[in-house]
């Protein structure tokens, strides 16, 4: 009987979508994210034309429609790729994996969204699947492919940050089982040679979603302070987050307690500085890439613009390369 071929060795190939605050805010987790999956032999088209997803927080508690109809037109835009969905955003993968399941599983909703696509000549066929960078790294491509795919074990302390979108609605989310207490991130950080901590609330909100850092700044700020106490309190050397939303909230706010929180509440508390790193950076570390290609130092004389934390304490934490050493024959190390 003929061998199967293996399915590692089929390319995978998906739909790369960035939304808004990564080409705004944080361009180098585009970067970080091609690089790593470029060395995981996993191909990445293009959304032309994508807006933003849009945004969970700020359009579907407002008008359910709009929000399910503009989310159809980008899932068409990867219909047209014939590629799945690779979200970077929990926020991204929330609306637009939600509203993939609605029009799937509603067909006078995914009638209504179809008349109207079809006033910009788009149909939504449902032949596409959305998914979260997580779900890929930890599902398709597999934690031993990755940590096959590791040359220099980081051996850092790191506090994980899930965020809210990630994991809820739990009956929509393909982790499976265990939410209050999930351990996919912590497997993938620990497949890059780090420790995961265990701190006080987890899973607490990073303070920014659903509209409130935009609206009530403060009372967000006081959800960052506190995690990010708690991760100080464990011994963190960073944070590892998986959505960019959460990053600007954990990267700039801890700048922005700093200014106003701390000093009204305690002035003799230290100054938070954690850095702050992106899953595809962490893992592209962990593959021997180069921190300045990752997008880890800042570019000097460049005001406002991430990394607002500064990241060079945990660069000089990192493990140094092992000396590679030739063999013979080609073997891998
Ligand atoms: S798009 Fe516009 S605002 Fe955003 S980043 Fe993520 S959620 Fe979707
Ligand atoms: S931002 Fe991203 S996912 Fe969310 S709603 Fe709560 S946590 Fe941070
Ligand atoms: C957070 C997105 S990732 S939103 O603020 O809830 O829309």
């Amino acid at each position: 009987m003929a061998e199967q071929p293996s399915m590692t060795l089929k390319q995978q190939v998906y739909s790369l979508f960035l939304g808004c605050v990564i080409p705004n805010r944080f361009p180098m987790y585009e970067k970080a994210t091609r690089v790593i999956m470029q060395k995981l032999n996993v191909e990445l088209k293009n959304m032309e034309g994508a807006s933003c997803c849009p945004a969970p927080g700020a359009v579907r508690s407002v008008d359910n429609k709009i929000w399910s109809l503009l989310g159809a037109r980008n899932i068409t835009i990867a219909e047209n790729n014939k590629a799945d969905i690779m979200a970077l955003c929990n926020g991204c993968y929330g609306t637009l994996s939600d509203v993939n399941h609605s029009l799937k599983t509603n067909a006078q909703l995914a009638k209504e969204i179809n008349d109207d696509l079809a006033k910009i000549n788009r149909h939504y066929d449902g032949s596409i699947n959305v998914k979260h960078i997580m779900e890929i790294l930890v599902k398709d491509i597999s934690i031993p492919r990755i940590k096959a795919a590791v040359t220099r074990p980081l051996g850092l302390n790191v506090a994980i940050h899930y965020g809210c979108h990630l994991l809820s609605p739990s009956s929509l989310r393909p982790f499976g089982g265990n939410f209050e207490n999930p351990r996919f991130f912590d497997d993938l950080v620990e497949a890059c040679g780090c420790k995961s901590l265990d701190y006080q609330e987890r899973l607490l909100c990073c303070g920014a979603g659903g509209g409130v850092r935009g609206s009530y700044r403060d009372i967000s700020l006081e959800f960052t302070h506190q995690k990010v106490h708690n991760m100080r309190e464990a011994g963190a050397d960073c944070i590892a987050v998986a959505c960019p939303f959460c990053a600007l909230q954990f990267d700039l706010g801890q700048n922005e307690i700093n200014e106003i929180e701390r000093k009204i509440l305690d002035p003799d508390e230290p100054p938070y500085k954690i850095p702050v790193i992106y899953v595809s950076q962490l893992i592209g570390l962990a593959m021997g890439i180069d921190a300045q290609e990752l997008g880890l130092i800042k570019v000097p004389g460049l005001q406002n613009i991430s990394p607002f934390t500064d990241t060079s304490p945990l660069l000089s934490k990192l493990k140094p390369m092992p000396v590679q050493t030739p063999t013979e024959g080609g073997a891998k190390i």
